[in-house]
């Protein structure tokens, strides 16, 4: 079996071991972070999300599919920092998974590819109630961004929303948001300034954005 099959077949199963030596046996073999990230560990998840979907896995075995995919995360990290990174551009983001949702991967990953592109970033962590994300803007933020993965906390994005506005940072601080559940569409919808489907994108989008403001 080739090495990026072996690896996503790793992740699937959840065996953390295996898959940080694919991974690592892939990168040996010359193939780029950004491949086995995207071909390996993400093509795994959306798999294991089927299995889910379709009753054949519970919680657990996402749990440990996906303790597999960060362990192998911490190999690909460097790599994939470096290989996004351009100019530098100052700017501070602050990152987080709304109130109730405890999805941590495709915001890790965003995060990741901001620091790699060389923004500051200050990661709230998962659960993050909109009082946080208003205390860590307040403290000074060029760009809000949060992820969702469920559709019943996706609208929790807009009480973050609504409390920078209240708060009076709506014109200070961008606001982009993501998740497998949001479109473009919602973002708008919310108010939010931005969508990106995907974290390289999201890089991209915040550069965007900063342009705009400045
Ligand atoms: C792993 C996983 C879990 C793990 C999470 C572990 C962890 N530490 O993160 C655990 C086991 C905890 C879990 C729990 C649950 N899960 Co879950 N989970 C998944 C799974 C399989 C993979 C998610 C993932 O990591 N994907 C890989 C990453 C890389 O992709 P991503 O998150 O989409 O991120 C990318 C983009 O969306 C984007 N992005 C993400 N965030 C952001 C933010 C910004 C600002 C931007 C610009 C872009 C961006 O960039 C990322 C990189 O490219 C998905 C299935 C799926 N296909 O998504 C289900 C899924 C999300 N889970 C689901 C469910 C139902 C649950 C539970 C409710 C199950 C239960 N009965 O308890 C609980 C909820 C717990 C909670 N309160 O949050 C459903 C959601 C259904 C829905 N429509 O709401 C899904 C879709 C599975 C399914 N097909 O039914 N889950």
């Amino acid at each position: 079996m080739p090495v990026l099959e072996e690896l996503r077949q790793a992740v699937v199963d959840g065996q953390a071991k295996a898959a940080v030596a694919r991974a690592t046996q892939g990168l040996e073999e010359g193939i780029p972070a950004e491949v086995l990230l995207r071909d390996g560990l993400i093509s795994a998840m959306q798999e294991v999300g089927r299995l889910f979907e379709e009753g054949e896995i519970f919680v657990p075995e996402m749990l440990v599919s996906a303790r597999a995919m960060n362990a192998t995360l911490v190999v690909l990290k460097p790599l994939l920092a470096t290989e996004g990174s351009e100019a530098r551009s100052e700017g501070k983001v602050v990152i987080g998974t709304v109130q109730g949702d405890l999805h941590e991967i495709g915001k890790n990953l965003v995060a990741i590819m901001l620091e790699g592109s060389g923004f500051e970033v200050v990661d709230l962590g998962t659960d993050v109630s909109p009082e946080r994300f208003l205390e860590a803007a307040e403290a000074g933020a060029d760009v809000v961004a949060m992820s969702a993965l469920l559709t019943t906390t996706m609208t929790n994005m807009k009480a973050v929303v609504e409390a920078l506005g209240r708060a009076g940072l709506r014109d200070k601080v961008r606001i982009i948001v993501g998740g497998a559940p949001i479109t473009d569409r919602f973002a708008s919808e919310i108010g939010a300034d931005g969508y990106a489907p995907d974290a390289s994108k999201a890089v991209r989008k915040v550069r965007e954005l900063l342009a705009v403001k400045a």
